[in-house]
């Protein structure tokens, strides 16, 4: 692949966009070649995902201006429904997926850091909808999810105004869980990443079908009414008894012995 490298570290998989020299911004190859790897993923071993962007200085500046310039009507929603497709992937993987959100994440970068479970911003992060300073409306899901995560008014804001957003404000908002600041003279990007790595740890040390269960129940249940909703978390809360995680992981807890008790549950992928 030519713009997108993934490294495993243990049950963690590393996605970096990786066109630097055009802030990573996120053209037809960028898109098929993300869903690619996405599809890559050994599932039986990788228990959560980070994605980052290349550089110091950009997250991902957007969808490719370059490209978008000259599509036709046609054409432009064939570019909508590709990262459309990808987004969604992203949203749906069965995995949870972390984006460590370094520098510009403009316009198609911030539209794809919110298909992630969880946004980790550095303090150098910038978030935004700049589209209608385009002439265009945001295209990979913008209006919709922007307008989820923080509120209809918000999100209008945003979107109408085109304004760029700090870290700090995009925090105060619920755009992004945290915002992350290195060690005195170290690297922003760095210190995000690593960030998300651990969390990722932490979530892959969990039981996985569990974890895969909840980000369902979750997804799932935001699509429907409550009454729908608590029978989707009801099924699937009731499909963790049929996995050997919930058995060893509730007699470890009930276990006299301290020592046992206290005991990282070695979980397995079943
Ligand atoms: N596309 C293409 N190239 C980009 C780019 C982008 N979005 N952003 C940056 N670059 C390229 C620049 O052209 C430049 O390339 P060279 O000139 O070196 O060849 C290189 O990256 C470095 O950028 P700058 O020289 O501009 O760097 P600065 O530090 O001066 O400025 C910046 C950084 C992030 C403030 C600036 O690059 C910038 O404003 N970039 C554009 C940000 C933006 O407007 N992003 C939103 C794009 S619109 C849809 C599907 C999708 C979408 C809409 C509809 N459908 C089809 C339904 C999504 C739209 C968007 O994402």
């Amino acid at each position: 692949m030519e713009y997108i490298l993934y490294e495993e570290d243990g049950a963690v998989g590393v996605i970096t966009i990786n066109r630097e020299k055009a802030l990573n911004a996120l053209n037809s190859q960028v898109l098929d070649e993300l869903s690619a790897q996405l599809d890559a993923v050994d599932l039986s071993k990788i228990r959560c995902l980070v994605l980052t962007g290349a550089g110091e200085k950009a997250f991902v500046a957007g969808a490719d201006i370059g490209e978008m310039c000259l599509l036709t009507k046609a054409e432009a929603e064939a570019f909508g429904k590709k990262g459309n497709d990808v987004f969604r992937k992203l949203e749906t993987f069965p995995i949870p997926v972390i984006a460590a959100v370094n520098g510009f994440a403009l316009g198609g970068g911030c539209e794809i850091s919110m298909s992630c479970d969880i946004r980790l911003a550095s303090d150098t992060a910038v978030f935004g909808q700049p589209e209608v300073g385009l002439g265009i409306t945001p295209g990979f899901g913008g209006t919709q999810r922007l307008a989820r995560l923080v509120s209809p008014g918000m999100a209008k804001q945003l979107i109408y105004t085109a304004r760029n957003i700090k870290a700090d404000e995009a925090y105060r908002i619920g755009l992004v869980n945290a915002v992350i600041s290195p060690e005195e003279g170290g690297s922003s990007k760095e210190a995000v990443l690593e960030a998300a790595k651990k969390m990722a740890k932490g979530i892959a040390a969990q039981a996985p079908i569990a974890v895969r269960a909840s980000k369902k129940a979750i997804n799932d249940g935001l699509q429907t009414d409550m009454d729908s909703a608590i029978v989707i978390e009801e099924k699937l809360f009731g499909s963790c008894f049929e996995t050997k995680d919930q058995g060893a992981a509730m007699s470890n807890f009930l276990e006299k012995d301290k020592e046992k008790k206290l005991k990282v549950v070695p979980f397995v992928n079943e």
